[in-house]
């Protein structure tokens, strides 16, 4: 039997999971998403993911039509429906089916879907011997015309950043805000190791804020390592002895050349290293507490 993917309250058919070309996450964008995994079948951080979703959802006046207690019960049956304990979820709050023209007050029913599936990850060789990336012209989408920290499903700055550094030759791209600060990739944190100090993008610089980002965090000042939140330039990249980038579907990888410059001497850092340890620990032990 093929996976079941829920849409509004229905399991279907992954090939039969469908929703309306009316619908206005389709025709404008209009609608917010999370990404979020399971590990040994347990949700990782799911609390964080659902407080964002809603919060990303409330940002575009978008109500979500069940509640998070809801929610989270439906992202659990859709797991067990698919008997996945290792899965990718996505959950989908699109604006619902309405009538041509932007007004979203047209549209009634707004729909949720989620979907759980195998995850794809980087290969393990990336991992190993770390990422090239590249600077893109592409910029972040600044405050003034849509909060960053909104999951909205209009990606295409970002999509036109991964299109940037594909053309490129490498897999990902680091897209720097509208005054030339960094910000994030297109799916992932970043963060710098210099002089023994980690050192991310705060909030100010127009990034999404991570969860994996914030574990990352918290895992780092356990053990001790030194944290901050600091506008970075491309210079600051160029001149930082590791690199590395977090996220949900990329966990935590190591970057080893930006724009063609070589991070430290080439190959993922000890401190890197430490923390993807840390990390991959984190969501081991995340996976032995009941659900
Ligand atoms: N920045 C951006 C712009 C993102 O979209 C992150 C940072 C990392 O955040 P988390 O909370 O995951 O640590 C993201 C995450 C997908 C997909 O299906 C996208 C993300 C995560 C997982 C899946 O495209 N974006």
């Amino acid at each position: 039997m093929g996976l079941k993917v829920y849409v509004s309250g229905e399991m279907k058919e992954k090939k039969h999971a469908s929703i309306s070309v009316y619908d206005h996450g389709l025709l404008y964008g209009d609608g917010v998403f999370e990404g979020i995994r399971a590990y040994n079948g347990k949700i990782f951080r799911c609390m964080e993911h659902i407080e964002r979703l809603f919060n990303s959802a409330k940002g575009i006046a978008l109500e979500i039509p069940l509640t998070k207690k809801e929610l989270h019960e439906a992202i659990e049956n859709t797991l067990d429906v698919n008997n996945l304990s290792d899965a990718y979820i996505r959950v989908v709050i699109t604006r619902g089916v309405g009538t041509l023209g932007l007004d979203p007050t047209k549209c009634p029913d707004p729909q949720v879907i989620i979907i759980t599936d195998s995850i794809c990850l980087y290969p393990k060789e990336m991992y190993e011997n770390g990422l090239e990336v590249i600077t893109v012209p592409t910029a972040r989408t600044a405050h003034s015309a849509l909060s960053p920290k909104i999951k909205s499903l209009n990606y295409l700055n970002n999509i036109m950043a991964k299109i940037e550094a594909k053309q490129a030759g490498v897999v990902e791209a680091i897209m720097l805000n509208s005054e030339g600060y960094v910000a994030e990739c297109t799916g992932d944190n970043l963060f710098i190791v210099k002089n023994g100090t980690l050192v991310t993008p705060p909030p100010e610089a127009g990034i999404l804020e991570g969860i994996t980002r914030q574990v990352v965090m918290d895992l780092a000042q356990t053990a001790s390592l030194p944290v901050k939140e600091q506008q970075l330039t491309r210079f600051d990249l160029y001149i930082a002895d590791e690199c590395f980038l977090t996220g949900t579907a990329a966990e935590v990888i190591p970057v080893v050349k930006i724009d063609s410059r070589q991070i430290g001497d080439g190959t993922p850092g000890n401190i890197t290293k430490q923390l993807l340890d840390l990390f991959r620990q984190e969501t081991c032990y995340n996976s032995v507490i009941d659900r």
